[in-house]
């Protein structure tokens, strides 16, 4: 039974001057890489959407981020454009110590569905391979950084709680949107009532 450590979408579009700016984003950096020689596993999601991606609100005249609108009969909420495949704002921070990584699993990769989840797309209809890789592994234990509190966080660790595994998450190494105020808070509530730990780093062994 091994414990892996996953690193949420620490991408530079996620950080301070990046496309889709999270407030202190990269705070999560020094506890990512402070946390990873104490997993004998260490993956990574990133955020990796096509350049026309429906969750883009420069694909919606008359939209602007944070509008709700409906792709396919699926709810999409619209972003600046960020993450777009190759580019440097989808690139791992520089900061982020890489070498540990042993895989990364992409998500956002279809144009008209978005994927919050490490695990699958929003509409739960394709997996990234992450619930697969845990399972070969024997990793029955998980803990998250990374971005962002309100979304990826958010679902990643409440997809792992349902897969069975315990899921811990890292408050220092977390930072959200907020696009309301109180979403971080309600996210973090979310999390706790499905049976995700939260922690402190000085609580890691
Ligand atoms: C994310 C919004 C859009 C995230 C990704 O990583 O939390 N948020 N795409
Ligand atoms: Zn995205």
């Amino acid at each position: 039974m091994k414990k892996a450590l996953l690193i949420v979408d620490v991408q530079n579009d996620f950080l301070p001057g990046g496309a889709l700016p999270v407030p202190d984003g990269d705070a999560v950096i020094p506890v990512a890489n402070l946390a990873m020689p104490l997993f004998e596993i260490v993956l990574a999601t990133q955020d990796w959407h096509p350049a026309n991606h429906g969750s883009f609100a420069s694909r919606h005249p008359g939209h602007k981020t944070g509008d709700e609108v409906f792709l396919d009969g699926l709810q999409l909420t619209l972003w600046p454009d960020h993450c777009v495949q190759n580019t440097h704002g989808a690139d791992f921070a520089t900061e982020l110590n890489r070498r540990p990584i042993l895989q990364v699993f992409r998500k956002g990769t279809e144009k008209d569905s978005d994927s919050y989840s490490g695990f699958y797309d929003n509409a739960h209809r394709k997996s990234t391979g992450l619930a697969e890789y845990l399972w070969a592994s024997d990793v029955m234990e998980i803990t998250i950084v990374g971005l962002t509190t309100d979304y990826c966080v958010n679902f990643t660790s409440t997809d792992a709680r349902a897969l069975g595994l315990k899921t811990t998450v890292i408050l220092e190494g977390v930072r959200g949107v907020e696009l309301k105020p109180g979403d971080c808070a309600k996210a973090l509530d979310r999390m706790r009532s499905t049976g995700v730990l939260l922690q402190s780093i000085s609580e890691l062994e």
